[in-house]
């Protein structure tokens, strides 16, 4: 039979358990939060510094930036890591973009191998290596060893055609683009990727082109883009079911709009007439 006594026992003892039980999980969430400062505290600062003038490393990558605003001049180039020599340190590719028919600069414009020093510096050693790519409108880079001798060799991709540099195992690399039957002559490939896509031991190459482009159908293809933007938009109308006398004061209206526009697609004068002309011919019919 429980007394009131042993009830009352029975009752301090599980508030005494209650609390001691309060206190472990306190003491717990304390050392848990010690170890989370501490381990923020043994974190190592990460800070990065620029130092690409101090290694010597003055390439600059060229625009190639005309009034006309050539849909080839938007167009950035890659770089590449690669230990071309085989010393163990990385060295650097930097590709060039090229002269065009509007664009043809007093210097000639070439990419850059820079050699790694081992001791923060590089040394430019494009001419040597023989590697320059001069007048050649390069877009991207990829590096393999597509011979199987060791040694890095380099597939630049670009307007007009590609490169395919041979490291012949002593600081300088042959163009075998042409022999090697990748060459894209007429193509604009932009990038490109070494795989062994069927485990035979050698590297495959995938090279990706990007649109029919020329400067001749620069104004085209930008009204081509126009038409198409356009239609999605006659289309967003219909659904939206407006009625087309308020579309077409709205339209009178959008001449903010239709500069936000031509300065999205950074149309040239050719252009804008071409533009104009869309904009006539696809007068959106809703609201
Ligand atoms: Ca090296
Ligand atoms: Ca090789
Ligand atoms: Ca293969």
């Amino acid at each position: 039979m429980i007394t009131r006594r042993t009830r009352r026992t029975m009752k301090f003892g599980g508030i005494w358990l209650v609390l001691l039980a309060a206190l472990c999980s306190l003491l717990a969430l304390k050392s848990l939060a010690a170890q989370s400062t501490k381990k923020q505290n043994d974190s190592i600062p990460v800070k990065f510094t620029d130092i690409r003038k101090q290694s010597g490393i003055t390439f600059l990558q060229d625009s190639t930036q005309t009034e006309e605003k050539l849909y080839l001049e938007t167009m950035g180039t890659g770089v590449a890591w690669l230990d071309y020599d085989q010393d163990g340190l990385m060295d650097l590719y930097f590709v060039q973009s090229g002269p065009t028919d509007l664009y043809k600069p007093d210097h000639p414009m070439r990419s850059a191998l820079y050699h790694n020093n081992g001791d923060g510096t590089f040394t430019d050693v494009t001419e040597k290596a023989g590697v320059a790519a001069e007048n050649h409108y390069g877009q991207g880079v990829a590096v393999g060893d597509y011979d199987n001798d060791s040694y890095p060799d380099i597939y630049v991709t670009g307007y007009g055609s590609a490169i395919l540099y041979h490291n012949n195992g002593d600081g300088t690399f042959t163009d075998v683009a042409k022999k090697a039957g990748v060459g894209d002559e007429g193509n604009w490939s932009t990038s490109a990727a070494w795989i062994d896509y069927d485990k035979d031991g050698y590297l495959d190459l995938v090279v990706t082109n990007y649109i029919e482009w020329s400067p001749k159908n620069n104004s085209r293809w930008y009204f081509q883009r126009c038409q198409r933007f356009l239609r999605r938009w006659q289309a967003r109308g219909k659904r939206n079911g407006r009625r087309r006398r308020g579309l077409q004061q709205r339209w009178l209206a959008g001449y903010r709009h239709r500069q936000r526009l031509l300065a999205k697609f950074s149309l040239h004068q050719q252009t804008r007439r071409h533009a104009s002309r869309c904009f006539l011919h696809f007068r959106p019919r809703r609201q």
